[in-house]
Order: structure tokens, then sequence, then C-alpha cells
């Protein structure tokens, strides 16, 4: 089948990528809703089902997995999708250039205390060796982050927040739930350079290698240790929040490898987690790392691998890399 060539909006961007992430945000204003309805709708707590991180899922969780699955597969731009709530690559049957990874639902441990959750994407192009309908594999979904043509989040906090890049910048839209579009809001985010602020989840310290347990440490030294300033630390156990608190004012996030469980070191996911939050925050003037590669070039090895994950303002993520003997 000859690839017809893509129209163009006049910024370059595809139009069916357009219409893509409509797609995507349609099922996102419905999982706000549903995020907000909580008990009314009888949507908290647990399945009985467990997903292949061998996590127990919650309700919201399969919901919304099912809301962008569903709505994905039946738009005829996404030929196959890859999710955190899915084992394998399911596959549509509507043809497309797009592949769509997602997390329905990251920060479902904050599900049922009424705390910060959010949606994650990442799109990826369909193999040009797979443009004439060739079934879609994992292996077709294992592509450095570099290749992402969008990615984005919506944070289902006290407002509906898009933050999306097609590689041109980041734009934050809101959801305006009168009327049910999302409205661009802000344009051209650039995240501080320095910062004061650091995201790490601290009852793992005993976990850590000794580059991170040094970095925090003189942190925590604050105005008379080595780093010369005082620090505030947040930790919202949802990587949406925390990384749009370090794209709205700067700061640094990690979550590092942990040295008790060498088989599982790592928690964060590359294809759905790392790779979109670092296409944005790199769009956005930051950094990405794993404290010995930057993730955007890594080639992945299997759809749910985990990588550890620093990134937010580009001088403090430097700092941070220092400890690390990164060779830039
Ligand atoms: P859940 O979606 O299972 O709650 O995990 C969220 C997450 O992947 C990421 O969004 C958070 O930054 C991180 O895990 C929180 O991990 P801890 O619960 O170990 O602090």
């Amino acid at each position: 089948m000859r690839r017809l060539a893509p129209v163009l909006r006049e910024d370059g961007v595809e139009l069916d990528l357009i219409s893509l992430i409509r797609t995507i945000l349609a099922a996102c204003k419905d999982i706000s809703f549903r995020v907000g309805q909580a008990d009314l709708a009888g949507v908290l707590g647990s399945t009985l089902d467990e997903n292949i991180q061998g996590e127990t899922q919650k309700k919201l969780d399969v919901l919304s997995n099912q809301l962008l699955k569903d709505m994905l597969l039946e738009s005829g731009f996404v030929r196959a999708i890859a999710s955190e709530e899915e084992d394998f690559v399911v596959e549509g049957e509507h043809g497309g250039r797009f592949l769509v990874a997602f997390d329905p639902l990251d920060g479902s441990s904050n599900i049922d205390v009424n705390s910060l959750t959010g949606t994650i994407f990442s799109i990826l192009p369909v193999p040009e060796e797979k443009m004439a309908g060739e079934p879609i594999t994992e292996q077709d979904f294992l592509q450095p982050g570099v290749n992402q043509v969008a990615a984005g989040y919506v944070m289902y906090g006290p407002s509906t927040i898009l933050a999306l890049t097609t590689g041109k910048g980041v734009r934050f839209f809101t959801l305006d739930k009168t009327h049910g579009s999302f409205l661009l809001t802000q344009e051209s985010i650039q995240i501080p350079e320095e910062t004061q602020e650091f995201a790490i989840n601290s009852s793992n310290q005993h976990k850590w290698e000794i580059p991170m347990q040094r970095y925090i440490r003189d942190i925590l030294d604050g105005k008379g240790g080595i780093r010369g300033k005082n620090f505030n630390m947040r930790w919202i156990a949802c990587m949406v929040g925390d990384v749009h608190r370090i794209l709205c004012r700067g700061g640094i996030f990690t979550y590092p490898a942990h040295t008790d469980e060498p088989t599982k070191p790592n928690k964060l996911r590359l294809l759905y987690e790392a790779n979109p939050m670092g296409l944005l925050v790199e769009q956005a003037g930051g950094l990405i790392s794993t404290g010995s590669e930057n993730i955007l070039e890594m080639q992945p090895t299997e759809l749910h691998q985990r990588v550890p994950v620093i990134l937010g303002s580009k001088q403090e993520v430097k700092i941070c890399l220092d400890y690390h003997d990164y060779k830039f």
C-alpha cells in the first residue's frame, strides 16, 4: 500500500496527529469527570485483579484504560496501543500512522485519598516497514524517546490541565468544564535553570546508591553545607503532579534505583512515563537522565521496562549528575 503523504497544518504538524490528540483529550475529559465523581459513582477502591506489574488494579485504573483503549483503537489514527494496564500490545482494525503508549491513571495510590492523578501519553510513528499493514508487535514500540512525535499528560487536579509537546516547545491547556473544551492557557513553558526545590521519596534513603545518598545529604545540609543554600522538598507520589510543578516553577525530581531488589531495582516505566515526561522536560529547557545516560536516547528492550529517573532544572540536574561522575 503506497503511503499517502501526510496532510500538514501551517506549522508543519500533521492533521492526523492533531485529530489523534483530540481523541486522547475526549477520553481524558471522561476520565476527569469520573475521577471527580469518585464515591458518588462507586469508582473508588480496587478490583480483584493484578496487572503485569504485579500491582492490584484500582477500579479507576481499569476504567481509564478501557476508555483510552476503545477510543484510540476506534479513531482510525492509531494502529496499536501499549498501556501500563495491558500485559501486551493491543492492535486495532482501522489503520493509522501512530502508536500510542500510555499510563491511563498515574498516581493510583492517590485515588482513594482524593489526591492528584493524571494520564501520561507517548505518541510514536508506525515503523515504515509496517505501513503496508503487517501486524504490529511489541518490537515496534521499542523506539528511543527521541522518536516520539508528541507527548503529554492530563493532570486531574483542582483544574484539569493538558501539558503537550509536538516537538515545538510545551504548552498548557486548561479544561473549561462549562463547554468541555481544552483552552490554551500558557505558551512556551520554560523550566527555570536553577532551583531550591527537590522531589524524592525519602523513605527509600537506605536503598539508594552512594551517589544519590551524597547528593541528597548535601542538599539536606542546607545553607551551612557545601550547597550553600536551603532547599524545600515536595513529594506528590504522582509523577504527573511533580513534573507539572517543575514545569511551572522549576525543581528536580528523582526516582533512583533501589539496591535492595537487584532483580527489580527501578519503579518508573520507560515507554509511558520516563520518555513522554522526558520529551516535555527537554522541550521546556530541562534535562532528564538515568544518572548514567540520556533517557531519550535509550534503546528500549521490553514494553514495561523500568528505569531510574533524574529530571528537572538543567543546572540542578547537572549538579546531581556530577555526583554520578556523569560525562557530558
Ligand atoms: P502508582 O500509579 O502505582 O501510584 O505509581 C505512581 C508512580 O509511578 C509515579 O507517578 C510516582 O512518582 C511514583 O510511582 C510514586 O512512588 P512511591 O509510591 O514509591 O513514592
